[in-house]
């Protein structure tokens, strides 16, 4: 009689699993193939309890419903082992055993053997890699929960059975640059995959309108010096300034508005604010200066000369 039927997961099982796995996945989480090994101890005996002394070799049967088997393997000799391909992951098969002698008359079925093939399948997560966010007021910007952007599938984990974890979490603060999201999707099974998402976090522009100026007519334009800088975000972005007025008595004619060096003329005599505004497109960002335009000096007395 054959006894300790026993069955092995084959290592080699696991790596045809994950290979198949990525055919079928991309388009749908269908069941992916994978193995098993079944090892048994071989009779020694007849029935009568004479010596068995013309094994010729095993027939291990298998199937999806107990005592009904769909497949078997041929393993002649004195095999104790048979590998079972082709078993889709998830799935209960059964698995019994006869041996055969040289006559080729086969025993009965050896005890029957259960067995659930596991899942040996990551799960699948799609969708994009790259996310642009805008700094805020406070520096830096909040994570959203990128999950909710993702499409994460298993082949046999339902979706609300996925435990997916996101680092940095969603309403993480992060500086101004560029941050790596990783996404992390683990199925029932303990199988587990990533998928990163690079978020870049456009920063604000930096503007100075230089330092407050005076001028006194009749000179009446004074040269405005103003500094601008930016991250380069957003992608494709460019820096745009714009000089205004944003106080002052008379009217101020910039030269060229739009420079961030230029020069202003004043209309007449007072105290002026100009603003200096920056946009990346995204965001802006703005600096004033003050110019105070001085009364002309009165002319000096002329024709001094000696008196009678
Ligand atoms: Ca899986
Ligand atoms: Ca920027
Ligand atoms: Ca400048």
């Amino acid at each position: 009689m054959m006894t300790g039927l026993e069955w092995n997961r084959s290592f080699f099982g696991r790596a045809v699993g994950a290979v198949l796995a990525v055919t079928f996945l991309v388009m749908a989480p269908a069941a992916a193939a994978t193995q098993v090994s079944v090892v048994w101890d071989l009779p020694t005996e007849n029935e009568d309890g004479t010596p068995l002394e013309d094994l010729a070799g095993v027939r291990l049967h298998y199937g999806t419903a107990s005592g009904s088997y769909s497949g078997a393997l041929e393993l002649p000799g004195t095999a104790t082992q048979g590998t079972v391909t082709g078993l889709v992951e998830g799935v209960t098969y059964y698995f019994a055993a006869k041996a055969y002698n040289a006559e080729d008359v086969e025993s009965a079925y050896s005890e029957e053997l259960v067995w659930t093939t596991l899942d040996e399948t990551d799960p699948v997560i799609e969708g994009p890699t790259e996310h642009a966010l805008n700094e805020d007021a406070e520096g830096g910007a909040l994570l959203p929960d990128f999950v909710a952007l993702l499409t994460i599938m298993d082949n046999l984990t339902a979706p609300q059975n996925i435990v997916v974890v996101q680092t940095p979490a969603e309403g993480t603060r992060v500086p101004a640059g560029t941050t790596a999201v990783t996404v992390t999707a683990t199925d029932a099974a303990g199988n587990s995959s990533s998928h990163v998402i690079t978020v870049s976090v456009n920063a604000t522009p930096v503007v100075d309108a230089g330092a407050d100026d005076s001028i006194r007519l009749p000179v009446d334009t004074a040269a405005l010096n103003g500094t601008v800088s930016d991250d380069a975000l957003p992608t494709g972005g460019t820096l745009t300034t714009t000089w205004t007025m944003v106080s002052g008595p008379g009217t101020v004619v910039f030269t060229d508005a739009s420079a961030v060096d230029t020069e202003a003329t004043f209309s007449m005599q007072g105290e002026y604010v100009l603003r200096l505004t920056v946009s990346d497109g995204e965001l802006t960002a703005m600096d004033e200066v003050t110019v105070r335009v001085k009364k002309a000096l009165p002319k000096p007395p002329k024709n001094l000369r000696i008196g009678s």
